[in-house]
């Protein structure tokens, strides 16, 4: 499959909205646009009016950096992602998981403070 990487901008009349940009383009007419303008352009669409064009064969393949939420442009492939809150910010499938908590230190009842080691 070859896309091409374009930077072209057009505004939707009478939308107050960001801009949408068109950020790869498919030789059969689907595009992937970018409508949060956060760089990452979600899955394919047939621009109404082109013959031909059928993004739901192209949508069956993995695409690797697919924004999982395009209304929204807090949530792309490399977002940070907050564990625990039941958002997947980052695209990866799953919500963020925190790290295990850091070992410390338990005083046992009876057992003497500790003491350095030496060399003596
Ligand atoms: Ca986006
Ligand atoms: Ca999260």
């Amino acid at each position: 499959m070859r896309t091409t990487r374009i930077a072209l901008a057009f505004v939707i009349a009478g939308c107050a909205a960001a801009p949408t940009f068109v950020r790869y383009t498919n030789p059969n007419g689907a595009v992937r646009l970018d409508q949060d303008g956060d760089g990452f352009a979600g899955a394919w669409v047939c621009p109404s009016g082109v013959s031909g064009c059928d993004a739901a064969v192209l949508n069956a393949q993995p695409i690797a950096d697919l924004d999982c939420d395009d209304g929204n442009a807090s949530r792309h492939p490399g977002a940070v992602d907050a564990p625990g809150d039941g958002i997947d910010q980052n695209c990866d499938g799953a919500d963020g998981i925190a790290p295990p908590a850091e070992a410390t230190d338990v005083k046992l009842p009876g057992l003497p403070p500790k003491t350095p080691l030496t060399n003596d």
